[in-house]
């Protein structure tokens, strides 16, 4: 058995979601940092792994997974089946597949957009991506005003925090100031101190995120096939 293998990298928000879905679960893995200023993920040889060539991609003995929330699904249903990461109530688990969904689809989409995406490449900060990320946090200020919970799906740590957390995360690296969203920055700080283990996997990724935000990647040597490239200095 050659056990699982993670293609990540290591200030990936996604990949971070599911490192922390390792630890939580307690599953031993090698990981396979890609170098993404080289490009690795877009060769031909990483796309046998991920037609998307993008990171993160699983390899359970041969079986190859990409989408970090297909991935945190496959690893709960796999090796931690029952567990309170990912319920098997069928509401319950509605409201984790929900949050993953939002998540994908429009928080952590319009995070990437508005404060990852112009770290790396030549993008701007525009008044319109603020104005879609505010929209996104008050949609999860709302969820968790009304839930009343201290997780993002419920009373319990789920799946859906660790993708969730993963995306604050890079608010937190570029210094968005979290105070309007009262509900989502306490429900932030109560991950971090309930869970410190997890917490620890993802700070790293955090720090890393703040400084290359402070100090931009050069990756004028990277053709990247649909991302504009800042030229070099
Ligand atoms: N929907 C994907 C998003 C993955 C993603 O955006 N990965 C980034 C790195 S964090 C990537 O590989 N991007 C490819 C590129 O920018 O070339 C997931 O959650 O797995």
């Amino acid at each position: 058995m050659a056990g699982l293998k993670l293609y990540s990298v290591s200030d990936s928000p996604p990949s971070t979601a599911v490192k922390m879905a390792l630890e939580a679960l307690a599953l031993e893995y090698t990981n396979v940092e890609v170098d993404f200023a080289a490009g690795e993920h877009l060769s031909d040889d990483f796309s046998k792994k991920n037609p998307q060539r993008e990171i993160p991609c699983l390899d359970d003995n041969g079986f190859f997974l990409s989408e970090s929330v297909a991935i945190l699904q496959y690893l709960a249903d796999k090796y931690g089946p029952g567990h309170s990461l990912y319920p098997r109530d069928p509401q319950q688990r509605a409201l984790v597949n929900h949050r993953l969904a939002f998540n994908i689809s429009t928080y952590y989409a319009r995070i990437a957009e508005y404060a990852v995406a112009p770290i790396f490449f030549d993008y701007k900060r525009t008044p319109e991506g603020l104005n879609k990320l505010k929209i996104a946090l008050n949609v999860l200020n709302t969820i968790l005003e009304r839930q009343g919970t201290k997780f993002a799906a419920g009373e319990h740590m789920t799946l859906a925090d660790l993708s969730l957390v993963a995306a604050t995360m890079c608010l937190e690296a570029v210094e968005f100031d979290l105070t309007p969203w009262a509900r989502v920055q306490r429900w932030y700080a109560d991950f971090k101190q309930a869970a410190p283990r997890l917490w620890a996997v993802a700070e790293p990724a955090m720090l890393e995120l703040r400084a290359f935000s402070n100090s931009p990647p050069d990756l004028s040597a990277l053709r990247h096939p649909y991302h504009p490239v800042r030229a070099s200095k």
